[in-house]
């Protein structure tokens, strides 16, 4: 019994870094029972054979508490080194789900915490060459996935698949492809999704790092920013399996989300100053290329159009919702700014891998990435969320409004007195 209590303490000591302060518990209580229980020594007039199985028992008790299980390993994505791979659920053998896509600022339904094992997610992007007014004076030849500015929002958890089937419709005239940041090699699948019109091409990846990321359409060459920055971008998140973790690592679970792109077109004008209409796309390149090498844009807005998300558009939410925000800019550098508010818990770079950072006032999203931020509305209202260049919001209107309601809480803002004439 002694003998085998020595060799369980070892193993479980090699394997558990809590034993270490376990046997400093019973060393300070027993030292001398310890020293016998290391070394075998088995003949020991004071201790009796129950006292060893009683702590025998309470080592094995106390070890399996703070040994992680081989569920926690698999599900806790913290454990596990970012150059670790897991290894293959072999996705031929996995569950399908269908995902259905809508359009931003709203994301597919899906669950928070992933249950069960991974899965392959089949979503369906359908390229349309449209006509988009994208402010008052202007529309231009938008090159979407499924006709929205930004594409929509794909959501799955880490290590699930995405099989994406990629469609080209006859009636577009271009080669378009995707490439997803969340992705691992071939040009994050450009390489093998390019599409011409009339064709369909399905691929999968292993979405294997869990935060937001932009995809793109990128057919190579100077096609890449044309397509882009004619609104063929959108986003995806990989969710850690066991959802969202707070700055103390405990669970974070968000009421409503919205998903927020700021654009950058580059609209050409004519010699009247007005802005250009083209036939079909192509038609347009050569003069937007003129525009965008000066690298500043003709316009900057979210979500396709100035004010998109404003007005009956405006997004809504309660007092004491926790609203997930997430931005993406698939082309140049932002910075966002909720007037009123602030990002309670934001991932900067859009690492879910990554303790969120708490109480930022203004957050960066980084040309060609997305950002997650959470905030828990506390007053009524209507808050702005904005580009905080502030040219760029209200000049350009890469501007959005969310509306809140509920009870208004003094305590956080009372106006003392209304505006009045000043008292000499
Ligand atoms: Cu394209």
């Amino acid at each position: 019994m002694l003998v085998l209590a020595g060799e369980i303490i070892r193993s479980l000591q090699r394997e558990s870094k809590y034993l270490l302060c376990v046997s400093t518990f019973f060393y300070k209580m027993e030292p001398k029972l310890l020293k016998l229980t290391y070394y075998k020594i088995i003949t020991e007039p004071k201790i009796t054979i129950m006292k060893y199985f009683i702590i025998l028992i309470s080592i094995c008790t106390l070890a399996s508490c703070t040994q992680p299980t081989h569920n926690q390993d698999k599900t806790d994505s913290k454990a596990v080194s970012v150059f670790n791979d897991s290894p293959s659920d072999n996705p031929e053998n996995l569950k399908h789900v269908t995902q259905e896509l809508v359009a931003p600022p709203a994301l597919p339904q899906h669950e928070q915490v992933a249950t069960g094992d991974p899965v392959v997610v089949e979503v369906k992007l359908v390229i349309e060459e449209k006509k988009l007014q994208i402010s008052p004076e202007a529309s231009i030849w938008a090159l979407t996935f499924n006709g929205s500015v930004p594409g929509p929002m794909i959501v799955v958890h880490q290590n699930d698949y995405v099989q994406l089937t990629l469609v080209n419709p006859s009636t577009n005239t271009l080669i378009h492809n995707i490439d997803f940041h969340a992705a691992t090699g071939a040009m994050g699948g450009g390489d093998l999704t390019q599409v011409l019109p009339g064709q369909e091409v399905t691929m999968r990846f292993k979405a294997t790092k869990s935060g937001v990321f932009v995809y793109h359409c990128a057919p190579g060459g100077a096609m890449v920013p044309l397509h882009v920055v004619s609104g063929m971008n959108g986003a995806i998140m990989v969710l850690p399996r066991e959802g969202l973790k707070d700055e103390f690592g405990n669970p974070v679970h968000y009421d409503k989300a919205f998903y927020i792109a700021e654009q950058d077109y580059y609209v050409p004008k004519d010699s009247q100053g007005k802005y250009k209409e083209y036939a079909k796309p192509e038609d347009a390149f050569e003069d937007m290329t003129e525009v965008f090498k000066t690298l500043t844009p003709s316009h900057i807005v979210f979500n396709g159009a100035e004010r998109s998300l404003t007005g009956k558009n405006a997004m809504k939410a309660n007092v004491g919702d926790k609203v997930l925000f997430i931005t993406s800019e698939a082309n140049r550098d932002t910075r966002i700014h909720l007037i009123g508010g602030h990002a309670d818990l934001v991932w900067l770079g859009g690492s879910f891998n990554d303790t969120p950072a708490t109480n930022y006032e203004s957050w960066s999203v980084v040309g060609g990435s997305a950002v997650a931020a959470i905030y828990k509305f506390r007053e009524p209202g209507s808050y702005a969320y904005v580009d905080h260049n502030l040219i760029n919001a209200f000049t350009f209107g890469a501007v959005a409004i969310i509306k809140v309601e509920g009870e208004w809480n003094d305590d956080l803002m009372k106006q003392i007195s209304t505006p009045s004439s000043i008292q000499k």
